[in-house]
């Protein structure tokens, strides 16, 4: 099985660990390093009857070739489309990866001033690292970064490759982000003999993997661990709120001064907290909304101390965009001005890499949401790679940021143990995500089975703790309960709203739409007066299959229904409705079904990042409410000049 005796105890014991200190982004700094570890891995799945031949064995002991075969697997990437294998494909239990590397001697030298830590943007599902045989961290979740500090195990050898090996385990259970359940088969006559499958609830395949970079950067022995800011404005003047934490002495000294994009200092402050006053603030502004969406200050913050009468020093370059975000009965304010979110829903998911970040679709994906003129998106159904995050503060794509909480459906999953591990993932996107402009609103789950009675005092928690972390900003989660049914919506400040009317309800029938539309905003506004957002809502379409009049799977049925749901937008988006976000950016693998054609086909670009007919009703569409709403000249109207 999926190592199941081996897996088990270790999700007791990783299940509900706070989140303790900084992950800043790793930055080359005047104090910083960093060495990135990409490229190809040693890797091995453990096809051992009880997926645990790799603990019984101690493969992290010896290089990983001497312990069996290896194949080469590219890191950032998903394992499961690299080779011809399908039960690679298929694989669920734990894979192993090795990288062996050499520092740079000056890291390693002397006295033990520099910190070496080893950092996962992300690896999926649950991992133990181990550096030279030493295990140096275990983390479960596998959206977010984890990291460990190496120093005291790389010192000792200079000049000798340090090995790092991965075990990775992807089998999920009700109490894991997201909830899934291993089922065996045990009918003699049907199935062979320990033959089990993994059953999930949501709709995208569970690629695997390390799927983010690797890097190990260098600290100073006594370092800046973590920044937080928020910032307030006005027209004429606006406070940067500042808080540092520092890790390895108490005597330390900080100064922090915020840049302009010339360069210019505009404020300074030192110590651990304060404010910092930016008179005639450029703001941040999403894209569309201004001729220089994504305004970004560079806060530099120096920390200084002596260590044994040697001076140390780090510094830390953290971009900040200064913004507010305020949410009325009606509407959405970002920098007090009605926002409304006209944009998509995306996968981390592409052919090949599956889930892992690769710059060329990266680029391609912001070129294509600048084109279609979307403002926003939603990390469906998980938090997206740094990287990605960096770009949407670049360019002024604002995001709703989701967590993994997609698939809660078994009663098993509202239980103690879920939400105690719910929290902390909600921390370590918080942690992670909390300095970035473009996150707008935190969402905590998607289509759970918010109907279920212990889903009130579920989501009730999970969103208090997340407003806790972070006053700042509005939570949500999105819902596809019936307004009457759902039990977290009391919580919500926004209410998110998926439906699927003349798809997997009355399907072929768009001309229910209007009527179901309207009924939906109308129930859901009289319900609880908050604003709305139609947050998935969308058709399959086979690229290159036309009918008219428009049949399902057609191009020519996606594009109706479209027109269907718009027009009813185009009404209520004058009242309370603050955002249409489509159903979905682009195709993307699932688990194999009867409804699924080598995938999702609700994109509007195919997986390979193609236009259907879709894109372009839908790229009229965003244009069109861009300009109307914008209080640009209207020189700069133009999409060209926004690609920058
Ligand atoms: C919604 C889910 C999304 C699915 C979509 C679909 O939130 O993950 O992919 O339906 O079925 O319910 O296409």
């Amino acid at each position: 099985m999926a190592g199941g005796c081996r897996l088990l105890p270790l999700l007791l014991l990783g299940l509900g660990t706070a989140a303790a200190g900084g992950m800043l982004y790793p930055r080359d700094t005047p104090s910083r390093e960093r060495k990135e570890l990409g490229g190809l891995w040693s890797f091995r799945a453990d096809f051992s009857p009880g997926r645990d031949a790799g603990f019984a064995q101690r493969w992290y002991r010896r290089p990983l070739r001497q312990t069996g075969p290896v194949i080469d697997m590219p890191v950032p990437s998903s394992f499961n489309d690299i080779t011809q294998d399908p039960s690679l494909e298929n694989y669920i239990g734990w894979v192993w990866y090795e990288k062996e590397v050499l520092l740079p001697l000056r890291w390693l030298q002397g006295d033990l001033n520099t910190r070496v830590v080893l950092r996962f943007g992300s690896a999926h599902y649950y991992s133990i690292v181990w550096v030279n045989g030493v295990q140096v961290v275990e983390h479960e979740g596998g959206h977010l970064p984890f990291e460990a500090d190496i120093s005291s195990i790389v010192k000792g050898s200079p000049g000798v490759p340090c090995r790092i090996t991965v075990a990775l385990n992807n089998t999920l259970t009700p109490y894991t982000l997201p909830p899934g359940s291993i089922q065996y088969m045990n009918d003699k006559t049907r199935y062979p003999k320990n033959y089990f499958v993994q059953n999930i609830r949501f709709d995208f395949f569970n690629y695997a993997g390390i799927h983010r970079p690797v890097v190990l950067y260098t600290t100073p022995s006594v370092y800046i661990d973590d920044i937080t800011v928020t910032t307030t404005s006005s027209q004429s003047v606006a406070m940067v709120q500042y808080q540092v934490s520092v890790v390895g002495s108490t005597l330390y000294s900080l100064s922090l001064s915020l840049r302009d994009q010339e360069g210019k200092v505009v404020a300074t402050g030192d110590g651990p907290a304060g404010e910092l006053k930016v008179l005639n603030p450029n703001l941040w502004w999403p894209y569309l909304m201004h001729e220089n969406p994504g305004y970004r200050y560079s806060l530099e913050v120096k920390m200084q101390v002596r260590v044994n009468g040697v001076l140390l020093e780090d510094v830390y370059t953290l971009p900040v965009g200064i913004r507010t975000v305020h949410v009325t009965s009606t509407q959405f304010l970002i920098n007090g001005r009605p926002f409304y979110f006209h944009g998509v829903n995306k996968h981390e998911d592409a052919d090949i890499r599956g889930k892992g970040l690769d710059w060329p679709l990266v680029m391609k994906d912001f070129n294509l949401l600048r084109w279609l003129g979307a403002n926003s998106f939603r990390t469906s159904h998980y938090p997206y790679a740094e990287e990605i995050m960096d770009l949407c503060d670049a360019y002024g794509i604002v995001v709703i940021d989701e967590c993994p909480g997609v698939g809660i459906k078994m009663p098993e999953s509202f239980g103690n143990k879920s939400l105690q591990h719910h929290l902390v993932v909600m921390e370590e996107l918080i942690r992670r995500d909390k300095n970035r402009p473009s996150v707008v609103m935190w969402s905590v789950a998607n289509e759970p089975a918010s109907e279920l009675p212990p889903a009130a005092n579920y989501f009730k928690t999970v969103i208090a703790h997340t407003k806790a972390l972070d006053p700042s900003r509005p939570v949500t989660f999105v819902t596809d309960v019936n307004y009457a049914l759902d039990r977290g919506a009391p919580y919500v400040d926004v209410i998110c709203v998926n439906s699927y009317f003349s798809w997997y309800h009355d399907p072929g029938h768009l001309e229910v739409i209007p009527l179901q539309l309207t009924t939906q905003f109308e129930n859901w506004y009289k319900a609880y007066q908050k604003p709305i957002i139609q947050s998935e809502y969308g058709a399959d379409s086979v690229p290159g299959l036309h009918s008219d009049p428009p049949l399902m799977f057609s191009e020519e049925y996606q594009k109706a229904m479209l027109r269907e749901y718009h027009s009813v937008f185009d009404k209520k988006r004058k009242e309370y409705v603050i955002g249409e976000l489509i159903w979905n950016f682009a195709d993307f693998m699932t688990n194999q079904g009867t409804t699924r054609v080598l995938g999702n086909k609700k994109g509007i670009f195919t997986r390979q990042r193609q236009p259907k007919s879709a894109a372009f009703v839908l790229r009229e569409r965003y244009w069109k409410i861009a300009n109307e709403s914008s209080c640009l000249p209207p020189i700069i109207k133009s999409h060209s000049l926004f690609l920058k």
